[in-house]
């Protein structure tokens, strides 16, 4: 097993920063990029980051992480959270621990943000921080 943890994004989440702050804070996915390198550095790991808009990418890329050993994937699937099956089989079907990350709590917005299919298979979720949710989620990969 590597030290590398990748953290994978989904549709939309390239526009952090720029619009709907209120929601998701001002802080760009470069940004929590930086932070998570800083942390990774200090608990001896490495963040491999990326942000794709389609559902096949993240599932390619699911099998990727246990392909290349990853020690475990922080995943924030966006609006997939919501409604991809193949996601949810994607994460039961690696060994690598998948840990769901949101900047907001989808559980106290619209009803259907309540239902997460990733949920169902991760390790453990963590949400509502904001940009601080993926540097918990980070903390918790070390402890595993
Ligand atoms: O809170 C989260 O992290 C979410 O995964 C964000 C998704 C949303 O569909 C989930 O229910 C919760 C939306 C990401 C869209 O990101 C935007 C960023 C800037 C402007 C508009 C959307």
């Amino acid at each position: 097993m590597t030290d590398t943890v990748y953290v994978l994004n989904g549709p939309n989440l390239n526009l952090l920063g720029l619009r709907e702050p209120e929601i998701y804070g001002s802080d760009t996915l470069d940004d929590i990029a930086a932070m998570l390198e800083d942390r990774a550095r200090e608990l001896g790991l490495a963040i491999d980051m990326r942000q794709t808009n389609h559902e096949g990418m993240l599932v390619d890329w699911l099998h990727e992480a246990q392909a290349e050993g990853a020690r475990a994937v922080l995943l924030n699937p966006a609006a997939y959270t919501h409604t991809s099956i193949a996601l949810l089989d994607a994460v039961r079907a690696i060994r690598t621990p998948v840990i769901e990350v949101h900047l907001s709590d989808p559980a106290t917005r619209e009803p259907f943000r309540h239902q997460s299919y990733v949920g169902m298979a991760a390790a453990r979720t963590v949400k509502g921080l904001g940009a601080r949710s993926y540097l918990v989620a980070l903390d918790a990969v070390a402890q595993l």
